[in-house]
């Protein structure tokens, strides 16, 4: 059993306390269970304490303290993660951010919005809005998520096909190092030629290396106004031909998918209309300039003669679009409360075809007990397979009968050069299943700059690595 890593003695209670006013610590325990997990099911929240920080070198000194006594350190943002990067099981402290959550600065010229951790993705989102920008990385959760958080795990979402991922849109940021230093990566800077770059090493770095405080975030222009299709196709392996020959008209902003037991959950968790008169095992959301709309139509028509598609519908107002959208972000969260045992895997998109075709395999015959759910970004090769637990099985053998299964889905992944964790992170959940996606000789280099950067390993303990 891991040693208690909370404040076990009075001595740390008393230098907690003093760090943060009673408003700011908590040991409540509806507190500790609320802030002491993510949005992953399979795991206890047993934090010790939750803190909130409200300044820079308040993080600082608790970091310090920290590496004095030792004291394990879990840090908490909008607590959307999906792999248990932001559990904290084992009487650690969680580090929440949700009153560093200030925009603290706003350069015009470069198009620059200062944050601090805590700021909500969607906040983000309307701050730019309201000057005329956009900040492009999308999800479901991006109404709760934070800042902070997307860069631990280099969120990517719906947009990645045209904006790409969290990476591309920090411009700097501002880490407390499991050492308690204070490092500002890049101020913003579009160029800097000054050696190993470590804001790119922090991003997806999953709160291992230390506590990001501060991020610049790069805005950009609004896109032209947008039309959504979704088509309705036959089988899994037409969905790569189909994005073949809308990307060779139409510049997408979007390549979503989801198959029809998908489509059910959300339709009967959010009583909403199907899209297409009929019924078919898979469809296709796609999202494009309004200009491109005569190419898209082109395209579609080609998608139709060629079988790839069975039907489709094109939104006729931004309200129609939302709903469409809806079909697609709404997955997630309706197949919640039947504990999916989650997979966020990545191949090359050229891949996609055989890897679809096996992976389909692979799956139908290892589960035949189970109901089985694709959606994802298939635009970008990262396809969302959701185990869901039937109702008659308890947590622990179900999370067991899928973690059986893993392997040999993890080596079709490897066989086809892809990723076992594309945009939710390893955290807890992939952990054990890294190999299959980096070299031995990889984990050992992170090992070495995860001592490098938390030597007494006081950050986020057992996750990643
Ligand atoms: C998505 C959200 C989390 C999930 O819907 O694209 O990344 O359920 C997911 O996998
Ligand atoms: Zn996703």
């Amino acid at each position: 059993m891991p040693s208690q890593a909370g404040p076990g003695t009075d001595a740390v209670a008393d230098a907690l306390a003093a760090l943060f006013p009673p408003e700011r610590l908590t040991r409540v325990p509806a507190d500790l269970a609320h802030w002491g997990r993510d949005s992953t099911t399979a795991y206890r929240a047993a934090p010790s304490a939750v803190v909130f920080p409200k300044t820079v070198d308040e993080v600082v000194a608790l970091v310090r303290l920290a590496n004095a006594e030792p004291l394990k350190l879990v840090p908490s943002g909008g607590r959307t993660g999906l792999s248990g990067g932001a559990v904290a099981e084992h009487g650690e402290v969680v580090v929440s951010f949700d009153r560093m959550n200030r925009i603290l600065d706003f350069k015009p010229a470069e198009r620059l919005v200062r944050c601090e951790a805590g700021v909500v993705t969607g906040a983000l989102q309307a701050f730019a809005e309201e000057r005329g920008l956009f900040y492009p990385v999308d999800f479901a959760s991006s109404g709760s998520s934070q800042i902070g958080g997307n860069i631990a795990t280099n969120a990517g979402g719906i947009r990645v096909i045209r904006y790409g991922l969290t990476r591309d849109w920090i411009a700097g940021l501002t880490l407390v190092t499991g050492a308690g230093d204070v490092l500002r990566c890049n101020n913003g800077l579009v160029k800097n030629a000054t050696g190993y770059d470590f804001r790119h090493l922090v991003i997806g770095s999953e709160g291992t290396l230390g506590l990001v405080v501060e991020a610049d975030v790069r805005l950009t222009a609004p896109p032209e106004p947008q039309r959504v299709m979704v088509l309705g196709c036959p089988e899994f392996s037409a969905l790569p031909p189909v994005l073949d020959v809308f990307q060779q008209q139409a510049p997408l902003s979007a390549f979503e998918f989801f198959s029809d037991l998908a489509l059910a959950k959300v339709r009967t968790a959010r009583e909403l209309h199907p899209p297409l008169g009929e019924a078919c095992p898979f469809y296709a959301l796609l999202e494009f300039d309004e200009s491109a709309l005569e190419a898209a139509s082109r395209a579609f028509e080609r998608c139709l003669d060629s079988g790839w598609a069975l039907d489709g519908v094109l939104s006729q107002s931004d309200a129609q679009a939302a709903k469409l959208w809806a079909l697609r972000e709404g997955i997630s969260e309706s197949i919640a409360p039947q504990t999916p045992y989650k997979n966020d895997i990545s191949v090359p998109v050229s891949d996609m075809p055989a890897f679809l075709e096996a992976a389909d395999a692979l799956i139908g015959t290892a589960y035949p007990e189970f109901e089985v759910c694709w959606y994802g970004h298939i635009g970008d090769g990262n396809l969302h397979l959701n185990i869901l637990k039937p109702a008659d099985w308890q947590a622990a053998p179900f999370l067991e009968r899928c973690h059986e299964v893993s392997p040999a889905l993890f080596e079709l992944v490897a066989k086809h050069g892809g990723s076992i964790s594309a945009e939710h992170g390893v955290g807890l959940l992939k952990r054990d299943f890294l190999g299959y996606s980096r070299s031995a000789e990889e984990v050992a280099l992170m090992r070495g700059l995860k001592r490098v950067f938390d030597p007494n390993g006081v950050m986020n303990p057992g996750k990643l690595l």
